[in-house]
């Protein structure tokens, strides 16, 4: 047998083993053998899924200074907060793959990377922030509690988190809007103007239909993913379909409805050309929000300098109280 054929048999076998782990749901681990393509889908998704969490900041970000009251101030602020600690544990478990974070965060810079389209839409009213917890955060751990059984192992422990954190904040902006639906008829107007923003661009969110989609086949065969998009994006639709109701509004689609045979709810067409045009760059918002990312990292620069120059510091003086106490 020539070499090429013996590395090859070793790595055909090797794939074989990685397939049996997968299927019998055990994790891969960082210093784990795995395929090249898979270690490269996980770093795009968790990369792009990091980004999103820290991009995803800024809309609600917009509202800290001018939310209602102190109480709903603090609120919002520690939920702001959760999104920057779900990007930095994301972040983590992608750097476990061995890229570094420099490199990622100049991907989301250059626009290399992506971020998700849902963070591209203007925060324009105080029911706004109701309505990203509600129907963002909603669709988010739709999408997220699945993860938590991932077969990359760091990505799925990162996910049991903050699918906890998600819960609350879903439950707080679902909160938002009761209280508006039940106050003034300019604050009911408010959150109905708010959920026909946001609606769609929620539904959009969970990505191309199965048809379009290009990795979800071998995601979902490595358990990268454990759900199409399609089926993740009906149970969303089911469930604000219901929830609504205890908000005794309305969701803009006049062709919801409840489908007996199916068990679902059926839902009108998607716009599809709004999705494309969002992803790549051409949203309301896209280059306002690259703009502000990369105004902080600059901003930052100083802050990034001072702590490496300490840690350099610390290990100095460590090294230099090693060599007194040998001496
Ligand atoms: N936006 O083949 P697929 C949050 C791209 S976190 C932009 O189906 P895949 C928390 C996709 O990347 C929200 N691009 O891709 C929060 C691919 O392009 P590529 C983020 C999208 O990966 C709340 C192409 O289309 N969540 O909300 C989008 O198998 C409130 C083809 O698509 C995650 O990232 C999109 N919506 O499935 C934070 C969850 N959809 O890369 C702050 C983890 C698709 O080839 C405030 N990610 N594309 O150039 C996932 O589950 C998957 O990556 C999907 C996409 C389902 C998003």
């Amino acid at each position: 047998m020539s070499d090429s054929t013996t590395q090859q048999t070793a790595l055909h076998s090797l794939e074989e083993k990685f397939q049996e782990k997968i299927d019998a749901d055990i994790r891969i681990e960082p210093k784990d053998w795995m395929p090249e393509a898979y270690r490269k889908t996980l770093i795009r998704q968790i990369g792009q899924h990091a980004h999103s969490e820290i991009v995803g900041m800024l809309p609600e970000g917009n509202w800290i200074t001018r939310a209602p009251s102190l109480k709903r101030k603090a609120i919002l602020l520690a939920k702001v907060q959760d999104e920057a600690g779900h990007g930095l544990y994301l972040y983590s478990a992608a750097e476990t793959l061995g890229v570094d974070r420099d490199t990622m965060v100049e991907e989301l810079h250059s626009g290399k990377a992506k971020y998700s389209s849902i963070f591209n839409y203007p925060t324009i009213s105080w029911a706004d922030i109701g309505a990203i917890g509600w129907l963002v955060d909603g669709a988010a751990i739709l999408n997220q509690i699945p993860i938590c059984r991932c077969s990359y192992g760091p990505y799925a422990r990162a996910m049991m988190r903050i699918c906890k954190e998600e819960s609350f904040h879903q439950r707080q902006g679902f909160e938002i809007l009761l209280t508006l639906s039940r106050g003034s008829e300019a604050q009911r107007a408010m959150a109905q103007d708010s959920i026909n923003r946001w609606y769609w661009p929620a539904v959009m969110m969970f990505g191309p239909s199965d048809t379009d989609s290009t990795h979800s086949a071998q995601s979902m065969a490595w358990k990268i993913k454990r759900f199409s998009n399609d089926e993740l994006r009906q149970r969303f639709v089911d469930m604000i379909a219901e929830q609504i109701k205890v908000l005794g509004l309305t969701v803009p689609d006049p062709d919801l409805k409840w489908n007996e045979a199916r068990g679902h709810y059926d839902f009108g067409p998607i716009d599809w050309d709004e999705f494309w045009n969002v992803v790549k760059g051409n949203g309301p918002c896209n280059k306002q929000r690259l703009e502000a990312r990369v105004k902080a990292w600059e901003d930052g620069e100083w802050v990034r300098d001072a702590a490496v120059a300490y840690a350099e510091k610390k290990a100095k003086r460590k090294g230099e109280d090693k060599a007194t106490q040998a001496a």
